[in-house]
């Protein structure tokens, strides 16, 4: 619309700085001769009119170009100019200091248990795929527990799909029936349950969000990850974004209580497109301003959003190949990794990660200024497998030792090595120390003078020198269970 506006504006400034529009406008004469006015011939025009008259036309132009480019790119591109609310400001604080949060992969495709990707995997046609609800029954799902075992892992936020890749909704949508109420025997609302249990145990609930849509027709033209499974070879994108997605968004927006963001994810199959994001983003910010965006599109963030997060990679790293991006000073960070090697509900995923490994990931994230976004994917009949539970109790179990060093801190004054690293917090600096062979460690100048070391494991002092070239640390050799030698050092408060 308003590039439409911008092109008629040019045409309407060149109109009124013709000569032959003012000369139409003052005698307009028969038809023909109006147009005859239309086409002045170089004759009837001094040399000097003819000069000012061109250089006006091309200023005109310019200024109009500039209003079309202005208002254009803010529309296509991002939300231009978004000046994130105080509430925004203030849940991004809290967002960097909960730290550690739990990613949940759960819908129809859970059935199947084999990930989230089976309908792309196995190129089943959207008929077939259509079957898969009429197996969702999760009898057993009860949000006390899953809410209680976040709690216990020490997690302090829960990150939900409400739509994955195909596109079905796990929650109660008006705007299409392609969702967990009307299609499946379970016939309820489950995040409307989760969300009501996570505010009532104090978890901050986001909602992940597929932009990347397998089902629906009007996902048109198709991104990287199509193939054919019975679309009509059309469709009505704008249709796609404006009403159906859009629409979602303002239904978890409004019918959810206070939500923290929503975690955008599917960009990246048709990175070129333009996915209205001024739109959507404007959209999210006025009907929460606290809501926080969170895009998984693997690129640079973009103005109106409010979060750069990292897939199963720390921030910086690109061992996954998603991370091509430098890593923002300005946003809150988050990394997000798996508990096993799945997203969704993998019956035959037996890679389980160690607590010490999952414990390890934490501290580095923390140590990177980064939250970690730990995934499980529930069964199709709504329990958590074992494996996850027990792990993920035991994380909790040295987070209630350790969550000093963790929660509410920022990146160290050190950076972060094969060591470890360190974290901050008021006057207190957390040694993180991940692997060491000797009695003494070294690290680097710090700026403050360290008054105070001791080990966070019993509260026994450290023996530490400072001098100007680093602070040597007197620490004795690890535990064969030990994961973290956290020592935290006390800084003189500066002058
Ligand atoms: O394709 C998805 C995948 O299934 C999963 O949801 C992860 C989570 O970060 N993101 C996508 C890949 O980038």
């Amino acid at each position: 619309m308003i590039l439409r506006f911008g092109l008629a504006m040019i045409r309407a400034i060149i109109a009124a700085l013709s000569p032959a529009a003012s000369q139409a406008t003052s005698s307009p004469g028969s038809a023909s001769g109006f147009v005859n006015n239309l086409m002045p011939q170089p004759s009837q025009l001094s040399a000097q009119e003819d000069t000012w008259r061109f250089a006006a036309k091309r200023c005109a132009l310019a200024v109009a170009f500039l209003i079309v480019v202005t208002f254009a790119g803010r529309n296509s591109l991002a939300q231009a100019n978004y000046q994130p609310s105080p509430e925004n400001l203030k849940a991004r604080q809290e967002f960097q200091n909960a730290k550690f949060g739990m990613f949940i992969h759960w819908g129809v495709y859970s059935v199947l248990g084999s990930g989230e990707w089976v309908f792309h995997d196995r190129a089943l046609t959207v008929d077939e795929y259509n079957r898969l609800p009429l197996f969702f029954d999760p009898e057993n799902f009860d949000a006390k527990t899953w809410v209680a075992l976040a709690k216990a892992a020490g997690m302090k936020y829960i990150t939900i799909t409400s739509r994955h890749h195909d596109g079905f909704a796990m929650f109660n949508s008006k705007v299409s029936d392609w969702n967990i109420v009307q299609r499946t025997p379970y016939k309820k609302d489950p995040l409307k349950i989760l969300a009501e249990e996570c505010h009532r145990q104090g978890i901050k609930l986001f909602f992940y969000y597929s932009q990347l849509d397998w089902h629906n027709p009007n996902y048109y033209p198709r991104g990287a990850t199509s193939w054919d499974n019975g679309r009509p070879n059309r469709g009505d994108w704008n249709l796609y974004l404006d009403d159906y997605m859009d629409g979602q968004l303002r239904e978890l927006l409004t019918n959810y209580g206070p939500i923290g963001g929503i975690w955008f994810d599917g960009m990246w199959d048709k990175p070129d497109a333009d996915w209205h994001l001024a739109r959507t983003y404007a959209l999210i910010h006025e009907l929460q301003p606290a809501a926080l965006i969170i895009p998984n599109h693997h690129q640079s963030p973009k103005p109106g959003e409010d979060v750069q997060t990292f897939e199963r990679d720390l921030p910086g790293q690109n061992t996954a190949g998603f991370n091509t991006t430098s890593v923002s000073n300005q946003l809150p960070l988050e990394s997000c990794d798996t508990l096993n090697g799945s997203w969704g509900f993998n019956i035959a995923d037996s890679k389980y990660k160690s607590p010490a490994e999952l414990e390890r990931r934490l501290v580095q994230a923390a140590g990177n200024n980064s939250n970690l976004l730990l995934n499980i994917g529930p069964m199709p009949n709504g329990e958590i497998q074992p494996e996850f539970v027990t792990r993920l109790q035991a994380v909790g179990e040295w987070l209630s030792n350790y969550g000093d060093s963790i929660y509410g801190t920022r990146g160290g004054p050190i950076a972060p090595g094969e060591w470890g690293v360190t974290t901050q917090k008021d006057n207190k600096i957390y040694v993180h120390i991940l692997s060491w062979h000797a009695p003494l460690f070294a690290i680097p100048p710090i700026a403050n003078k360290v008054v105070e070391a001791h080990s966070m494991l019993d509260a026994s002092p450290v023996e530490f020198t400072q001098k100007s070239d680093g602070v040597v640390l007197k620490v004795p050799l690890p535990k064969s269970d030990e994961v973290d030698r956290v020592i935290v050092l006390t800084l003189a408060a500066s002058h």
